[in-house]
């Protein structure tokens, strides 16, 4: 069975993938079984060489990649480009974790305990839409760093840079099948991947509805499970903030990547002192957003992914809450929606609760900071989110009592490759990136040896 790839600009079919089926996802993960024994038996400085290689022919490859990226998802070639680049840094970064996996030596009774970080086995990377190829390199490349194979499940509707990808890391020379793609369907590639016993860790990234799936099918073999989730991220504004600045930056804080990011704070909570003052900067700020084809140098946001998901994302609209500025979409084909500014002033419109995943914001007042702090944390997500205030003490202490793993002060982007990124309560389970990322796909060995 084979499916078609669209461009979400202009709805032309750009591709025909192969869908595989469950046996054909089950002889990948026979094949990655057997690599095991090969990728495990290079010294960690040869699999740091091969992994800097691997980031090598990515770099060289990236501006192929990044049109690739912008054909395949909408997103702007200038946002694709810059993601390029983190990429290939975040790979450099974890080429060199494979060196770095250091155990400890305990002193005991008798003797002295040592440790090891052993790989978990078969790593199993399932991706979405929003951004595939960096999903899937956060996932893939500490689990090369430790020693694990790898195969990369991309959303149906994306698979182009990961087909690309995997082509590179054999031209870099990584031994067969020590990374994989399999292209397919959730139910039937992503549940094998699931299911099957010789997987020992998923890293998922997706929906929270899909993501307690993926988390109930581990449970059956205890499977190591970490799960990037939704978000309905807060964008704080005190009234002592730069509201200029913090106006300026709200817009694409949510509409970047027409809004279909985890992190994108899709509440903009300001206190009610200045709000209107607020909304009369942030107006202007988003009638500036240009819609359009991602390849034009001047273009903000894109489109979004699918016709399907510009249905559900349009009937967030249905019951006519309140607009407050909208900005242009193109005529024509492609997968077009406004980005949209909603008031909500008692915060609970659908658009102020739902996660979205469109460029649509929703602005909430509030009244002090226990007001401000009871609002963001008032969802069952905790991803991201965002303080803006002069006083630093004041942007501290509310980001203490932010129930969220990533926030930004005075800045709407908190995700670097070099720090721990991943959610509170529902946005998640464990951590990907970070300087500890490698460790999430070992196991702690113990060896006693005595002195006696
Ligand atoms: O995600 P899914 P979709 C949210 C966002 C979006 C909605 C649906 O609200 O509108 O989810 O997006 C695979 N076993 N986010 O449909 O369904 C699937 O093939 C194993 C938020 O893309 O969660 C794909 O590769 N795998 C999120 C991946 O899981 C299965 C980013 C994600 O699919 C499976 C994306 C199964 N049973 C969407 N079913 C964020 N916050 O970053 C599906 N898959």
């Amino acid at each position: 069975m084979h499916a078609e790839v669209i461009n979400p600009a202009t709805e032309d079919i750009i591709a025909t993938v192969e869908m595989l089926d469950e046996a054909r996802t089950e002889h990948a993960v026979r094949r990655a079984s057997a690599a095991m024994n090969t990728w495990r038996s290079i010294s960690a400085a040869d699999r740091a060489r091969l992994l800097q290689r691997f980031a090598l022919a990515v770099e060289a490859d990236m501006e192929n990649l990044a049109q690739l990226e912008t054909r395949n998802c909408g997103h702007t070639l200038n946002n694709s480009r810059f993601t390029l680049r983190k990429i290939v840094d975040c790979m450099l970064f974890y080429a060199g974790a494979a060196e770095r996996l250091i155990g400890k030596q305990i002193p005991v009774d008798g003797g002295i305990n040592i440790t090891f970080h052993e790989p978990v086995g078969v790593v199993a990377v399932i991706a979405p839409w929003n951004f595939p190829l960096m999903i899937a390199v956060w996932g893939m490349m500490p689990a090369l760093a430790a020693g694990n194979v790898v195969i990369l499940k991309p959303s149906e509707l994306t698979p182009l840079t990961t087909l690309r990808l995997v082509e590179l890391a054999t031209e870099a020379g990584l031994p067969d099948n020590v990374v994989q793609v399999v292209t397919g369907t959730g139910p039937a590639v992503g549940q094998t991947l699931l299911d099957h016993s010789d997987v020992g860790k998923v890293v998922f990234t997706g929906s929270t509805a899909v993501g307690r799936t993926v988390m109930t099918s581990a449970a059956r073999n205890l499977k190591r499970v970490t799960l990037e989730l939704g978000g309905k991220s807060a964008n704080i504004v005190f009234a002592d903030a730069d509201l200029k600045a913090a106006a300026e930056a709200a817009p694409m804080g949510v509409f970047d990547n027409a809004g279909q990011d985890c992190c994108a704070r899709s509440r903009l909570l300001v206190q009610r002192s200045v709000i209107d003052e607020f909304i009369e900067l942030l107006v202007p700020a988003v009638r500036s957003v240009v819609v359009g084809d991602p390849t034009h140098a001047d273009t903000h946001v894109g489109p979004l992914i699918s016709a399907t998901h510009r249905e559900r994302v349009s009937a967030f609209l249905a019951d006519k809450p309140q607009i407050v500025v909208q900005a242009d979409i193109p005529e024509g084909p492609g997968y077009w929606f406004p980005p949209t500014v909603i008031r909500s002033d008692d915060g609970r419109a659908p658009t102020a609760t739902q996660e979205i995943f469109g460029p649509v914001v929703t602005v909430i007042p509030f009244d002090d900071d226990d007001d401000a702090v009871r609002i963001a944390n008032d969802t069952t997500y905790g991803l991201a989110g965002s303080i803006w205030t002069r006083d630093i003490g004041q942007a501290l202490r509310t980001a203490r009592r932010i129930e969220a793993g990533n926030l930004s002060i005075n800045s709407n982007s908190a995700v670097r490759y070099q720090a721990p990124f991943g959610g509170f309560k529902q946005s998640g389970i464990g951590r990907e990136l970070g300087p500890d990322a490698a460790l999430e796909f070992t196991e702690t060995k113990s060896v006693y040896i005595s002195t006696a």
